[in-house]
């Protein structure tokens, strides 16, 4: 079996923690690299001022060797929080008003491409597979091809692909689609972005589908499919089977008292439509006045990429949202909403998922999303509660038993809060054991597999 290299923009470098810190994509993607030995290599997060960055730090950890660089002050903020934060994350998610193109955050993004493959090539051997991932990346293999290396390179993509007419609103979709044709094989999270990759490609002749899911452009030939992640299924369900013994858990269970719970976890950002799902919970309760005192809503957001500028100011307006709905139908001895900006680990976060009988995830636009799966996997076979879900986040495709909402209907998602909360027990057993047995077979490892097995065909 070949080696495997990943490039991601973040590296999970495990630590002291163990593997109740990481992620279930972090755990999937370790255990890969451990089966067949490799390379994981990415920005380690911290500036190089001004300076040219060290070389690589290396770091070896059994048969895996963690790769990491710095970047200079300019390319962290042009390439990462500029090009890829601002254009690239903007257009995947529909949003053109937000995005911000500007000419030295594209050569930024392009330079520091560059600058990772420079890096990555003495530590790359001939039968190396090589997993790059997500959008901060996507021109990194037509820099490889470019010094001469012939390995097998895959790209999955985490956040949506958008159609043609927003595509093309980048001045450089063209030099973007270019790159991505350099890869041996293109993932999507759906089949549904897969489309839409098709149709940029054939829209103004830049390529051809030669049969469903192969394509020529750009003088190469390449493969691309729907590959939806999933999580570590059955540890996180393991997880939330024992939480009840966590303090934090207990203590969550009695602050509610006895009333019913509704989970948000999202990080902060606006694809996630929290303030949407704000005036969806205030209006459920104005629409519902038998529920007022009864139901408490939970909003777990961490901040995330502070120094981008829409994200600062979302932190004001959730928190206020948050405060005027609390002041407008709170009352002395009920708070309707919690909401907290902290980190919380993943036992105990499993632990609140099986605390709450709505699990609220209505994303304006999601790749996938990953907490919808959490929530599933979470429940008590005995007493599952409902999941309510955007129509936009790729997991609707699969979630079947989810009540599938669209996150811009204010009235709708109010609706589905209701009959979620009211739903019999019979109705959300059918609905939870259908979704559980598609997690429990589709699970994180599988999706990894599958993605390497199809890189290495050739
Ligand atoms: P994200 O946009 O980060 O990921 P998501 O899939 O929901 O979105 O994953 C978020 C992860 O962060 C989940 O595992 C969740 O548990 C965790 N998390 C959120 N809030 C937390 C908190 N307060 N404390 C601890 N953990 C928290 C991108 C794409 C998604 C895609 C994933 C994976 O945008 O669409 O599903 O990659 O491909």
């Amino acid at each position: 079996m070949s080696r495997l290299i990943i490039v991601s923009n973040r590296v999970s470098v495990p630590d002291n923690k163990g593997a109740a810190a990481a992620g279930g994509l972090a755990v999937a993607l370790q255990a890969a690299l451990a089966e067949r030995g490799g390379v994981w290599m990415g920005w380690s997060g911290k500036s190089s001022g001004d300076i040219e960055p060290e070389p690589l730090v290396l770091t070896q950890d059994g048969n895996i060797t963690y790769a990491l660089t710095d970047l200079t002050q300019t390319d962290v903020e042009e390439y990462y929080q500029g090009f890829a934060n601002r254009v690239l994350w903007p257009i995947c998610h529909y949003r053109l008003d937000l995005a911000e193109y500007g000419r030295k955050e594209m050569a930024s993004y392009f330079r520091v491409n560059r600058f990772f493959a420079h890096r990555l090539a003495p530590l790359i051997e001939p039968n190396d597979t090589i997993w790059v991932h997500d959008y901060h990346l996507i021109p990194l293999a037509a820099e490889l091809r470019e010094m001469g290396f012939k390995n097998r390179i895959g790209f999955f993509l985490h956040i949506p692909w958008p159609p043609a007419d927003v595509l093309f609103t980048m001045p450089v979709h063209e030099e973007i689609m270019r790159g991505l044709s350099s890869y041996d094989l293109l993932g999507f999270q759906t089949k549904y972005d897969l489309e839409n990759f098709a149709g940029c490609l054939k829209r103004e002749g830049m390529g051809v589908e030669n049969s469903p899911g192969h394509f020529s452009s750009h003088g190469h030939n390449f493969r691309g499919g729907a590959y939806s992640i999933g999580i570590e299924t059955a540890a996180f369900a393991a997880f939330a089977r024992k939480a009840a013994a966590h303090n934090m858990v207990r203590k969550a269970r009695q602050s509610i008292e006895g009333r019913d719970l509704i989970i948000g976890v999202d990080r902060l950002d606006y694809s996630k439509g929290i303030t949407q799902r704000i005036d969806a919970f205030e209006r459920f309760i104005t629409n519902n006045p038998a529920h007022q005192r009864r139901v408490t809503y939970l909003q777990i957001t961490p901040k995330s990429r502070s120094e981008v500028p829409e994200y600062e100011a979302m932190q004001h307006a959730v928190a206020e949202q948050a405060g005027r709905v609390n002041g407008a139908i709170g009352t002395v001895d009920w708070v309707p909403i919690r909401y907290i900006n902290r980190s919380i680990s993943r036992p105990i976060l499993a632990g609140l998922y099986r605390l709450a009988k709505v699990g609220l995830v209505t994303p304006l636009r999601d790749g996938m999303n990953l907490v919808a799966k959490e929530y599933v996997a979470a429940q008590d076979p005995d007493d599952p509660g409902v999941l309510v879900l955007s129509r936009f986040a790729g997991a609707a495709r699969e979630l079947k038993g989810a009540l599938l909402v669209n996150p811009y209907d204010v009235d709708g998602t109010a609706n589905a809060l209701a009959r979620s909360i009211n739903m019999p027990l019979e109705e959300r057993r059918e609905r939870w054991r259908g979704m559980m047995d598609h997690l429990l077979e589709n699970d994180v490892s599988r999706w990894c597999d599958t993605f390497l097995t199809d890189l290495r065909a050739e």
